[in-house]
C-alpha cells in the first residue's frame, strides 16, 4: 500500500469506513525518570517542600512539581518505539519532534492509538517525511512514537479541553518519558528545538508549561519552539511568564506558531484556534498584518499526486498576512489546495499544510534562530 499524506487519508476517510484493529499496548513497565520525580513527589506530598526529600537530580533544584502521570510509560530504550533517530550527531543543534493526529478513529474507548496500530506505524513516518524534514538542514531531529488520541476521541472534547484531555492522558506520560530518555542518553548538553504539528503541539504546549518549568537547566538550551498548527493564547502567556511569543525573525526561547487558511474560513469553528490566539507570519516574520505577497515565499512542498513523494513549489503561490479580524489565523490567497477536514477546522482550512506551503521559509529561520542562539553564548 503506497503512502498518502494525512490530508488525503482524512480525504478518503471521509468517504470509506475505516475499520482498525484492536491492538494491544506496548507497554514494558519501564519506569522514566519523571513517573519517578512523579511518585516521589506523590508519596511525599505531606513535606513536599523539604528539598532534601527529593532524590533526583533534575528536579531537587526547583519546586516546580509535575502532576501525577497516568499509567505506565513506554520504554524509549527501545528503538522501535522512535518514528525516527538521527544517523549521527553532526550538527550543534537537535530537534524532539511531536506527530500531529494520524489514526481518525480506535476500537478502544480511551480513544488512544496503541504504539503498534498499523495506520500509525504507517503514516507517523510519512508525517516524519512532510513536516520534521524541514529541521533535517541544520539539526539532529529525534521524534518519539506516542500514544496519541485519535482524532474521533481529541475532537469529540470541546477545544478548549484538548490540552487537558492529552494532559490526564497516556500522551502526557509517553512524550514525558521519550524527553527524560532524549535528554539522558541523547543530548550530550546541545541546544534543542521542540516542534510539532496540531496535536503534538497541544503536547508541545504542555511541555511548556510543565515539563520545561521543571527542567529549568534543559529550558535554557531551548532554541526555539516551533508548535504550529494550534493556538498560543493570551491568557497561555499571562499564566506562564516563562513562555514568550516570538516577534521577529531570530528572537530565541520562543514559540512560533499559525494556523493557515482561506478567506472562506472568516466566521468558521475550528478547533483549533482558540480565543486570543497569537500569530507570526512565516513569510516576513511579522505578528501585525503587513501583508507577505508570493514573492517573499522561498518555496513550498508539496505532494500534490499523494505517492509520498514531496515536490517542491518554486516559485510558491502561496502569500501570507496575519490575519487582522481572527487571531491565530494566517490568511492565505492561494486557496487552490483541498481544505483539511471542514469538520473540524472549517471550510476552507489548509491546516494539513501548515508546514508544506511555507517550508522554505520555515528551513532558513531554523537556520537563523540558530545562528542568533549560538552567537549569544
Ligand atoms: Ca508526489
Amino acid at each position: 500500500m503506497k503512502k498518502k499524506t494525512f490530508a488525503l487519508l482524512l480525504s478518503i476517510c471521509m468517504t470509506m469506513t475505516v475499520t482498525l484493529s484492536a491492538c494491544s499496548g506496548t507497554d514494558t513497565g519501564q519506569t522514566s525518570d519523571t513517573q519517578e520525580a512523579a511518585d516521589t513527589e506523590t508519596a511525599e506530598a505531606d513535606d513536599a517542600n523539604d528539598p532534601s526529600d527529593s532524590d533526583d537530580a533534575d528536579t531537587e533544584d526547583t519546586a516546580f512539581e509535575i502532576g501525577e502521570l497516568t499509567g505506565e510509560a513506554t520504554d524509549y530504550s527501545d528503538e522501535s518505539h522512535w518514528v525516527h533517530l538521527p544517523e549521527s550527531t553532526d550538527k550543534e543543534v537537535d530537534t524532539f519532534y511531536v506527530y500531529p493526529t494520524v489514526v481518525l478513529e480506535v476500537d478502544d474507548e480511551s480513544g488512544d492509538v496503541p504504539l503498534d496500530d498499523e495506520t500509525l506505524r504507517q503514516f507517523a513516518p510519512a508525517l516524519y517525511e512532510e513536516q520534521a524534514t524541514v529541521f533535517e538542514k541544520s539539526t539532529n531531529v529525534y521524534a518519539p512514537y506516542y500514544r496519541e488520541k485519535s482524532l474521533e476521541s481529541l475532537t469529540s472534547n470541546d477545544k478548549y479541553d484538548m490540552e487537558q484531555a492529552l494532559y490526564d492522558g497516556v500522551q502526557r506520560t509517553d512524550v514525558y518519558a521519550a524527553l527524560d530518555y532524549y535528554f539522558d542518553n541523547y543530548n550530550e548538553g546541545r541546544p534543542f528545538i521542540l516542534a510539532a504539528h496540531s496535536q503534538g503541539s497541544i503536547v508541545v504546549k504542555i511541555i511548556l508549561k510543565e515539563y520545561m518549568q521543571a527542567h529549568p537547566d534543559y529550558y535554557e538550551r531551548m532554541v526555539a519552539a516551533y508548535p504550529i498548527g494550534f493556538s498560543f493564547t493570551e491568557d497561555d502567556f499571562a499564566e506562564n511568564p516563562h513562555m514568550k511569543f516570538a516577534t521577529g525573525e531570530d528572537d530565541t526561547g520562543v514559540i512560533i506558531s499559525w494556523n493557515t487558511e482561506g478567506p472562506d474560513n472568516k466566521d468558521a469553528e475550528s478547533c483549533v484556534i482558540l480565543d486570543g490566539a497569537k500569530c507570526i507570519n512565516p513569510l516576513n516574520w511579522k505578528t501585525d498584518d503587513t501583508y507577505a505577497s508570493a514573492e517573499e515565499n522561498a518555496g513550498s512542498r508539496l505532494d500534490t499526486d499523494g505517492d509520498g513523494v514531496y515536490e517542491d513549489i518554486i516559485p510558491s503561490p502561496a502569500d501570507a498576512q496575519v490575519n487582522p479580524d481572527r487571531p491565530g489565523s494566517l490568511l492565505t490567497t492561494y486557496t487552490d489546495l483541498e481544505p483539511s477536514f471542514p469538520q473540524v477546522f472549517g471550510p476552507q482550512s489548509f491546516h494539513a499544510r501548515d508546514y508544506d506551503l511555507f517550508y522554505y521559509n520555515l528551513q532558513d529561520n531554523v537556520q537563523k534562530r540558530i545562528d542568533a542562539y549560538m552567537a549569544a553564548q
